[in-house]
């Protein structure tokens, strides 16, 4: 007990002294001056960080930290990675040990309010799910009335799924992890009914069961759970290029310059959007305190949203996820970005 106090109230403290710290431009100056970013990100989870057996961590929340360092160093590879749990994250984020938290975060208003830190954007937009044995026969989630429900310790799943079972009057048991690897091995071992997890996750960790087809995903999506990079208060400069960093990714994806076609079209671009864009018409990167080709080196070497999003979970990963809520705003979807200019 004593411990946790104590822990409780150093992570108070260093919260403090960050937050003093925090003007408009600190952290750019001192990720410049240290010259990586350090980017926190899961522990491992397919599809949005995750370690290969050499330990090279790929994924769209390792792209996003990617894109902000081609950006700012003209170098995606100068980034530094702190694996988090759930439950680490935001203290990590709070005491200025990362500089960015890409971590499959939901965009909420605690988090975006009063904890010292603010959501740049949506790089995913995601919604809660159940993955239930297929023997149980579960149709809808609906028949989980009495169920043992399996959750990450830390998250905003553990709130979401109460709200679920309180607002169709049904009870539930939740047995809690502070790992995914934890709770889908609870699952295998029938500990628990079903897990309860943002449902990108749910097809990864299907992947990773015994026999995956002995299990189901069921039809509902509880929840909206927008994921999104998040950084600390008070540095509208470094809000500034994590935000616009997934723009640049969006609106290249839209004008359809890719990582093969960009360094072409930044020589001629087709319309005057994607010159701004390009940086070879105006001096939008420097009101952003970047060089005037941020856009293409973030293209070039980490590639436009569409090629990221296919890339670590679309159809050339193994999750196969659709594109869905995340197309375009012009393709069926909701992702949309602010124009350079
Ligand atoms: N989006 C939710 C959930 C985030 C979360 O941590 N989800 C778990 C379950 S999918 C996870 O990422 N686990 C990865 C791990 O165990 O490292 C939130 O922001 O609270």
């Amino acid at each position: 007990m004593k411990k946790m106090m104590l822990s409780t109230l150093l992570a108070a403290a260093s919260f403090l002294a960050a937050a003093n710290q925090a003007h408009a431009g600190a952290t750019l100056d001192a990720v410049q001056k240290k010259g990586f970013i350090q980017c926190g990100i899961s522990d491992g989870l397919p599809g949005f960080s995750y370690a290969d057996s050499s330990g090279k961590f790929s994924g769209l929340d390792v792209d996003l930290c990617r894109g902000v360092a081609a950006a700012v160093f003209g170098d995606a590879n100068k980034v530094k990675y702190t694996p988090l749990t759930a439950k680490e994250r935001f203290t990590a984020l709070q005491s200025g040990e990362v500089d960015i938290l890409s971590r499959n975060t939901t965009w909420t208003s605690s988090r975006d309010g009063g904890m010292g830190m603010i959501f740049a954007g949506v790089n995913y937009y995601d919604g809660i799910g159940f993955l239930t044995h297929q023997k149980a026969g579960l149709k809808s989630a609906k028949e989980l009335d009495g169920a043992t429900v399996c959750l990450q310790a830390g998250t905003d799943t553990e709130l979401n799924v109460a709200d679920f079972f309180k607002a169709n009057k049904m009870q539930f048991t939740p047995v809690t992890f502070d790992r995914s690897d934890e709770s889908a091995k609870a699952l295998d071992s029938g500990r628990c009914d079903t897990l309860a997890s943002d449902q990108s996750q749910l097809y990864a960790l299907r992947i990773k069961l015994g026999n995956p087809n002995d299990f189901i995903v069921l039809p509902e999506v509880i929840s909206k759970e927008p994921l999104g990079p998040v950084v600390r208060r008070g540095d509208e400069d470094w809000l500034a290029i994590v935000r616009w960093t997934l723009f640049a990714m969006l609106n290249a994806e839209e004008m359809g310059v890719t990582s093969a076609n960009v360094d072409q079209l930044a020589a001629n671009p087709k319309t005057p959007d994607m010159a701004h864009l390009l940086g070879k018409e105006g001096n939008y990167g420097k009101d952003l305190k970047l060089p005037n080709d941020w856009a293409v080196k973030i293209v070039k070497q980490v590639g436009n949203y569409g090629e990221v999003f296919e890339r670590n979970v679309g159809m050339g990963s193994e999750l196969k996820i659709k594109r869905g809520l995340n197309a375009l705003w012009n393709q069926g979807g909701i992702q949309y970005a602010p124009t350079v200019r």
